[in-house]
């Protein structure tokens, strides 16, 4: 059987292989994800997003549970900006949903944000398409939202959760600008601490403050104690009405820009690729750095020519 008829079929094995070749950037996962293309635009994708610690990982351990009971099977990605050598935080994660390990409906993977053949949200994008291959139901991707990938990441995502915590004070600056934009579902978890009330004011006044460029979602801002297991099948319930709300009033608009934004990076890849190899024969690189270096050319005009070169060369019969 090919990996991609295990991919669609379920199988774990050959879906992690595949995974793994991803964030590799092996040329034989880019042949695979093009033959899995037509599998791909179920699944329902939610982002978890929030500082370091408000318990994002605990909240996904319990929606699973939840989910899991109506019989929907997920897909998790746990993205992890803190992961070096000694993969603490990988373990931690793993650790916290591990109870669902061993459930054939759910597929947990934590991607480390080094070593990504054209960044961590582009692979990340890849591999929430395996997911969706896999036949998963819902893909949940969680993210410390802090960084530009971060907020790239929370473009994938149809449906995004901000996790904040009480006495964070200006722990919601923390959270890039880019993300409160997209979020579709504020979370004040450890509402067991001192606070609660006033982080959702908070909250509120953000809500307020871009309500006038907004539709008609008006993001809920949910109490929950992930923890003792509280306020998390509120949260699920949203999760699934702002499901069915994008369903009903954004899903082409969606599908459209997803396709778009897939397409252009493939271009843009694609383009540079073919460019630099180009620029390679020939040692066309060495005389354009040489008429650099000597100041007889710009890089703008010679980027202009190497442009026009390759799209007349392509072009030619
Ligand atoms: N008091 C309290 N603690 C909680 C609650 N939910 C989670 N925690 C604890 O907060 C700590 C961090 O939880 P995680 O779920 O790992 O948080 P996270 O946001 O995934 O952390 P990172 O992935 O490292 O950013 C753990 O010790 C949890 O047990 C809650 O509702 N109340
Ligand atoms: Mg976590």
């Amino acid at each position: 059987m090919t990996t991609e008829e295990r991919v669609r079929k379920g199988d774990v094995r050959a879906a992690a292989r595949l995974m793994r070749d991803i964030e590799d950037g092996h040329p034989s996962a880019r042949e695979t994800l093009k033959r899995l293309f037509p599998n791909t635009g179920h699944a329902h994708i939610i982002g978890i997003t929030g500082p370091p610690g408000t318990g994002k990982s605990t909240i996904v351990d319990r929606l699973i549970g939840i989910l899991r009971k109506e019989g929907k099977t997920i897909g998790v990605l746990a993205v992890d900006p803190s992961s070096t050598l000694t993969g603490g935080a990988i373990l931690g994660d793993r650790i916290r949903m591990q109870r669902h390990a061993l459930d054939n409906g759910v597929f947990i993977r934590s991607v480390a944000t080094r070593g990504h053949v054209g960044g961590v949200s582009r692979s990340t994008r890849d591999l929430v398409a395996v997911l969706d291959a896999m036949g998963k139901d819902i893909i949940l991707i969680e993210t410390v939202g802090a960084g530009q990938d971060e907020v790239e990441i929370s473009h994938i995502a149809h449906t995004n959760v901000v996790v904040i915590i009480p006495g964070l004070g200006d722990g919601i600056q923390a959270i890039k600008a880019g993300i409160l934009e997209t979020a579709a579902i504020f979370v004040v978890n450890k509402s067991d601490l001192e606070g609660a009330d006033s982080a959702v004011n908070d909250i509120r006044m953000l809500v307020l403050l871009r309500a006038a460029d907004k539709t008609d979602w008006q993001p809920p801002i949910l109490k929950t104690e992930a923890k003792a297991n509280t306020g998390v099948v509120e949260l699920a319930s949203a999760v699934e009405q702002h499901g069915e709300y994008i369903k009903r009033n954004r899903s082409h608009e969606m599908r459209q820009n997803d396709l778009k934004y897939s397409f252009l990076n493939a271009l843009r890849d694609g383009l540079f690729q073919k460019a630099l190899a180009h620029l390679q024969t020939d040692s066309r690189m060495d005389s354009i750095m040489e008429n650099l270096e000597k100041r007889r050319t710009d890089p703008y005009t010679a980027a202009e020519e190497a442009i026009d070169e390759l799209l007349n060369r392509k072009s030619a019969p």
